[in-house]
């Protein structure tokens, strides 16, 4: 199997979890978004990373990859199987996209890529207004779902991976939980990122 997508990106970080997870072999290529490679771009129509390779197989999106590999390599779990935490499951997965990573991506732009990366100026009022607007809520929202080690019935899974991946992008981007003010989401950031799936895939970035 090969996974396309340099695990900067949080959705591609969420990929090698999973993999790491469930100890599937896989050859990474950390090609960017865009990249003209002819394998990427024939398993990423749109270009976005991640995307992967599965013989004759190819899959893009964060979500339909791991959801391919929880059908083909079944253990560990990491989809609840009965409907309410299953949907609860996919309710996180959604908001680390749609809700978390899509604010998480200003600061990160602006504080890390763009200076690092692309060697241009930030625009870094952008970055702390979201950073005191827009994550505030989200974290509030997260503070009060945390009740235990896991999002979702007590059990790792695709919930904490995919809510706990743009947490290390904040970190690049200068921005930690404050303990004080969400003592359970800092403490659930701080175990997750540093379970030994996390760290291979945050590993792999420095590669
Ligand atoms: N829903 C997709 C989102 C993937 C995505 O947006 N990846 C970004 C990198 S973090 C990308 O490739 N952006 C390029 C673009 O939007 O054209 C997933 O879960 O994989």
């Amino acid at each position: 199997m090969v996974i396309y997508g340099s695990s900067i990106s949080p959705f591609v970080r969420k990929v090698l979890v999973a993999l790491h997870e469930k100890g599937i072999a896989f050859e990474h290529r950390p090609v960017g978004f865009h990249a003209p490679d002819p394998g990427f771009r024939a398993a990423s129509p749109m270009g976005k990373i991640p995307a992967m390779e599965d013989a004759d197989y190819r899959l893009a999106d964060s979500s339909a990859i791991i959801d391919y590999l929880e059908l083909r390599d079944p253990l560990p779990a990491l989809v609840p199987k009965d409907p309410r935490n299953a949907a609860r499951a996919r309710w996180f997965d959604k908001f680390g996209e749609c809700e978390l990573t899509r604010q998480v991506l200003i600061p990160f732009v602006e504080r890390f890529l763009k200076p690092r990366l692309f060697k241009v100026e930030g625009d870094e009022a952008l970055a702390q207004r979201t950073i005191d607007t827009a994550l505030p809520p989200l974290f509030d929202y997260l503070e009060s779902q945390i009740d235990g080690p896991y999002l979702v019935a007590g059990v790792f899974g695709i919930a904490d991976i995919a809510v706990a991946a743009p947490f290390h992008n904040l970190r690049l981007a200068g921005v930690t939980v404050d303990p004080a003010r969400w003592p359970k989401l800092a403490g659930w950031v701080s175990e997750t990122l540093e379970r030994p799936s996390f760290a291979a895939a945050i590993a792999a970035a420095k590669r």
